[in-house]
């Protein structure tokens, strides 16, 4: 049907030049290097390689191996965030004048190892045991146990044995499908990988679906409590409602070729394509299963993400879009309106094109974007639909990282919340990332599975319980561990605990979602009273701010020099006698 050849520009999805579907077929394979039991892959750097052609500098740092730089960089490790060595293309050389290399160093081995739970780089010391970055042992437990195993320990420690046993045992038996939260998942989604040997292991590993799904299999929810669904690829009929053909062309051929790229941070091998074909399958069953009330709801333990690609490309480790295919099955199965709630910490470019003009399907969207500098760029928060669709899209835009539950659950109760329940959607999906979450090496923000569940439990309000939750990203694999398996206890029915009832918002995520419902009360008229009254709070807290910075300003300028050395030397001989008096045991 569709003869047309497919033009690497397409692929490439205007970055051509990046080589794309590259043969690679002289390449070892190198999988049975990279794992050892459960271990971080260990692999062995030859130093400097001048010819090395990482197409991923842009997410996978490190493309620079001298032995002296590793060194450097585990010293300098404490300064940065994980997010700037991520960001880094290679290591700069301000200080570090390499012309003395001698050619013969150039054969100088040196050992590292990859941390399994944030895939950071830690030098090969037999004293180093524990990752430099996040503090998971080099043996880490975790692709066994989940984020049961101490991170601390290689084996299984007797408590850990016991929580195994405990979560096992309180729940057995085949469960009922539709009183219950089904699970999609499918160990060939796990062949999905980077084949190419780069510096720096992919951030989008298949280890992700092992950890939470070995968490799940500890606390006895799956297998166990939840039921699975059978996987099926998904059509590409149903895919055509979605994407171009071109697009899915271009996928479909990467599964001849053992090593593609479709822009330099989205890989794919022979079994991607399959891969992402059972993950929109997964999603579209589940959501199905949802609407006809032969599951309760679902969560889609799915890879490849999906909320980057679009109608004509993949990118940003997506290939197909999931929650896309997903909202459509929901529509053919009978949901006249759906709702889309993405809290990846990247803004779903691919879900807002393919939903821009389309008033049945609402999408709310929080993510950082700090003024378009954040990937993908796209998501201010003046995007709101087009065609007679405005409003249907609804983007918060953090200005900054670091954002914890408070800002999200701020942004629940006063935007997403009312624009959600004013929509009414018949059906919800969650394009859930868990790269938000605190230790996430991409996303480098503070939500805790709290926050999450919280978030959880808020949306289960809307369309009568009917929720889906898709994985899209999240890389830490502690973090995304619990994360996930704290949303699933909230579809299972389990209370989110801590409640975040009266939260504070920082200052900037406050100035974000007043941001937003000035634009979106154009929109929904549920937001107008909401946002005067919050406007009203936040001149309040302006105008406090201002008093206050006037005083100190005049403090400081005003006392006189004597007085200001009187107080700290007071201050001193207060805590001075405390300590003293501590010490002595009184
Ligand atoms: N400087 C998901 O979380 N990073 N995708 C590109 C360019 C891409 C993240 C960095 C991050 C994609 C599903
Ligand atoms: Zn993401």
């Amino acid at each position: 049907m569709v003869t047309e050849t497919v033009q690497p520009s397409r692929l490439a999805n205007g970055e051509a030049d990046n080589s794309l579907h590259k043969e690679r077929s002289h390449i070892p394979h190198q999988d049975s290097k990279r794992r050892r039991g459960n271990s971080g892959s260990d692999r062995t750097v030859t130093a400097h390689n001048e010819n090395c052609t990482c197409p991923d500098a842009t997410d996978n740092v490190d493309t620079n191996t001298q032995p002296g730089v590793v060194f450097k960089k585990s010293r300098v490790q404490r300064e940065m965030t994980v997010q700037d060595m991520y960001n880094k293309e290679s290591f700069d050389d301000e200080d570090e004048d390499d012309s003395d290399w001698e050619p013969m160093q150039k054969h100088v081995e040196i050992k590292k190892w990859f941390c399994t739970n944030c895939t950071m780089v830690n030098l090969d010391d037999i004293d180093i045991v524990y990752c430099d970055t996040c503090g998971e042992h080099k043996e880490s437990g975790i692709l066994r146990l989940g984020f049961f195993a101490s991170p601390s320990s290689q084996g299984l420690t007797e408590v850990e044995l016991e929580v195994k046993d405990r979560c096992k045992d309180s729940h057995s038996g085949i469960p009922q499908s539709d009183s219950c939260t089904v699970i999609g998942f499918d160990e060939r989604m796990l062949l999905h990988s980077e084949v190419e040997m780069k510096s720096h292991p992919h951030p989008e590993r298949p280890d992700r679906l092992r950890a939470i799904a070995a968490s799940l299999a500890t606390a006895g929810i799956f297998p166990g409590r939840c039921y699975p669904i059978s996987a099926r690829e998904i059509t590409r009929a149903e895919l055509k409602m979605i994407h171009s053909a071109e697009q899915i062309e271009a996928v479909e051929l990467t599964s001849r070729i053992y090593a593609s790229y479709f822009t330099p941070d989205t890989y794919a091998n022979e079994h991607s394509a399959r891969a992402a074909r059972l993950a929109a399958g997964l999603c579209a069953d589940l959501a199905s299963a949802i609407l006809s009330g032969r599951a309760k709801n679902g969560f889609a333990l799915v890879r490849p993400p999906g909320h980057h690609a679009g109608v004509r490309q993949s990118m940003g480790f997506c290939l197909h879009n999931n929650a896309a295919v997903a909202a459509l099955a929901a529509q053919a199965a009978g949901a006249k309106k759906v709702l889309i709630v993405d809290w990846d910490v990247h803004h779903g470019n691919g879900t807002q094109e393919i939903f821009e003009l389309n008033k049945s399907v609402l999408y709310i969207s929080l993510h950082r974007h700090e003024g378009g500098r954040f990937y993908p760029g796209t998501g201010a928060a003046n995007e709101v639909g087009s065609e007679g669709a405005e409003g249907y899209c609804v983007n918060v835009p953090w200005s900054r990282g670091g954002v914890g539950d408070n800002d999200y659950v701020f942004a629940f109760q006063n935007v997403v919340l009312p624009i959600a329940s004013e929509f009414a959607p018949d059906f919800t999906i969650i394009s859930a990332g868990f790269d938000a979450a605190r230790g996430d090496p991409l996303g480098c923000c503070d939500v805790t599975p709290a926050g999450y569940a919280q978030m959880t439990h808020m949306l289960n309000a809307l369309s009568g319980g009917k929720l889906l939750v898709i994985l899209e990203g999240g890389y830490n694999l502690r973090s995304i561990s619990s994360s996930a398996t704290s949303v699933i206890k909230v579809l299972m029915g389990e209370n989110p605990g801590c409640k975040l009832d009266h939260c504070v918002p920082s200052k900037a995520g406050l100035q974000t979602v007043l941001e937003v419902l000035k634009i979106q009360t154009n929109f929904w008229r549920s937001l107008k009273s909401n946002y005067a009254k919050l406007q009203s709070q936040w001149e309040v807290y302006i105008s406090e701010n201002k008093r206050k910075q006037i005083k100190k300003v005049r403090r400081a300028a005003g006392a006189p020099l004597w007085w200001k050395w009187g107080r700290k030397r007071l201050l001193y001989h207060i805590l001075n006698g405390h300590f003293r008096l501590k010490s002595k045991g009184c």
